[in-house]
């Protein structure tokens, strides 16, 4: 009988904390051994000349979500898990959101059922966005049922909530031992800034970065991180497109706040002069917060090596370019109020944040691998995952850190019609990607059962505890 299902052969492993030669034996889905080097038994991966990695952990996609409009985003839970591995990536947390005046429930069964044909491991971020007495009650029973976060939107019409509605979810989160994410932009001054531009005749797609500007964002991300220290819940800050942002992270954490930071590829990549694209292209890249200007891209990178911005996710999102569900979905002539929001970039977001960051010398491999796996695993109490270590999930990516590739559309796999990164080079490539011991993508080829994945119940985990530290000693959380 042989010892292990897989052993992944002769790479350099890298984990958040460590380099080093060996061989990696698998039983069971699990990771079994790491040694110098293992007998043969079952599959061999040869990863000589190749690093190893723990698969990618993105959490924060889009996936097939339910819009208030009544359309759903074109990825599904099968072609976004396919763009997953494509990338290198093998688990992701992604939304099941209410609708204002409903409750959750019925949406929640919802998203469960279309998730059972995942192929990528998954958990769901609980959007609140109408926090009744009655939808509080709902919230036990669904972080009871491994829902272990909730995301709210300072921002957007059916989503928005106002301050006092933060504070009431913050307070459930913190009675229940749930982490919240925040969508930092200010609803008002954004919507001051449309009525004024779109008055003024500035409606292309490129105005939909000057109706919220960084201001917008910092101030609500300020705003965000003073409500969740009234409370003392832990937040994570999504989402940050900039430096005076991501500095209002670096203070709360500085007067030991627990406060996270997440960026994206599309704030370390793209700008705003993207939008200005002619026509309509310009709608390929619209997303909130929106590109900054090229000179943020090194102030971001300064953030990050920092630490101040510890996760980077892709916020996936899954509009098409052409079609009647896709940007065009109102028309091409309607202001840039009228067209939705948000990119796609599950498959690109390993290889961007590996070209931009390791290749060119912004980060070391150890931190591109606690960016984009560990800490997010962490943070989100995916516990056996992100991680090379005894007794993981034996997810994992094997990257060719020299392959230069140019990006295409055809590469991200996904059921998107186009990427924002189209003919981006990079330099580092993911060659075979490995979900719990199952080869799950190798030269391109993406091979795995619809509804494989599984869904990962995340329980509580001491990271995002409360400090216990509130003001006069009265804890308005009860
Ligand atoms: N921003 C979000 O907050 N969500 C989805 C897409 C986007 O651009
Ligand atoms: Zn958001
Ligand atoms: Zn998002």
């Amino acid at each position: 009988m042989s010892d292990h299902d897989l052993v992944v052969r002769g790479g350099t492993i890298v984990t958040a904390s460590d380099t080093m030669r060996a061989d990696i034996g698998v039983r069971g889905g699990r990771i079994v051994a790491i040694a110098e080097s293992l007998p043969a038994s079952g599959r061999s991966i040869e990863a000589e000349g190749l690093l190893v990695m723990p698969g990618g952990v993105d959490t924060h996609c889009h996936i097939e979500q339910l819009e208030a409009n009544g359309t759903v985003h074109e990825d599904s839970f099968a072609t976004a898990s396919a763009s997953a591995f494509a990338g290198g990536t093998t688990s992701a947390i992604c939304f099941a959101s209410q609708f204002k005046g409903h409750p959750i429930g019925p949406t929640l069964d919802e998203y469960r059922r279309r998730a059972r044909s995942a192929m990528l491991d998954y958990s769901f971020h609980q959007i609140v966005t109408d926090p009744t007495d009655a939808v509080l009650k709902e919230l036990p029973g669904i972080v009871a049922s491994g829902i272990r976060s909730f995301k709210i939107f300072m921002t957007y019409d059916p989503l928005h909530v106002d301050d006092r509605e933060v504070l009431r979810v913050l307070a459930a989160a913190k009675r229940l031992g749930a982490f919240v994410t925040v969508h930092c932009e200010n609803y008002a001054a954004i919507g001051f800034m449309t009525e004024a531009l779109i008055a003024a005749g500035h409606t292309a797609p490129k105005y939909h970065a000057w109706s919220r500007p960084a201001v917008v964002e910092r101030e609500a991300t300020y705003r965000a991180i003073a409500l969740a220290e009234l409370i003392d819940t832990p937040i994570q800050v999504f989402h940050v497109s900039s430096a005076e942002v991501a500095e209002e992270i670096a203070r709360a954490k500085a007067r030991g706040l627990k406060v996270w930071g997440e960026t994206c590829p599309q704030y370390l990549a793209l700008t705003d002069g993207h939008m200005d694209w002619p026509g309509f292209e310009g709608a390929k890249f619209m997303c909130s917060p929106a590109p900054r200007e090229a000179a943020e891209h090194e102030r971001m990178w300064g953030m990050i090596r920092r630490g101040v911005l510890d996760v980077i996710s892709s916020d996936h999102c899954g509009f098409s370019y052409e079609g009647s569900k896709g940007k065009g979905q109102n028309g091409r002539d309607v202001p840039f109020r009228d067209i939705p929001n948000g990119i796609p970039g599950l498959a690109a977001r390993l290889p961007i944040v590996f070209s931009e960051g390791v290749s060119k010398g912004r980060i070391t491999p150890n931190e591109f691998v606690a960016l984009t796996a560990t800490n997010p695993a962490n943070l989100f109490g995916l516990s056996g995952k992100g991680r090379i270590a005894i007794g993981a999930d034996a997810d994992l990516v094997v990257w060719d850190p020299k392959k230069q590739v140019t990006l295409t559309n055809a590469l991200m796999q996904h059921a998107i019609d186009y990427t924002p990164y189209e003919g981006i080079e990079v330099t580092g490539w993911p060659v075979a990607t490995i979900r719990r011991g199952e080869v799950v993508m190798q030269g391109g080829t993406v091979q795995a059962e619809p509804g494989s994945g599984r869904f990962l119940a995340r329980g509580p985990y001491p990271l995002t505890a409360p400090r216990g530290v509130v003001a006069n000693g009265f804890d308005p959380a009860g």
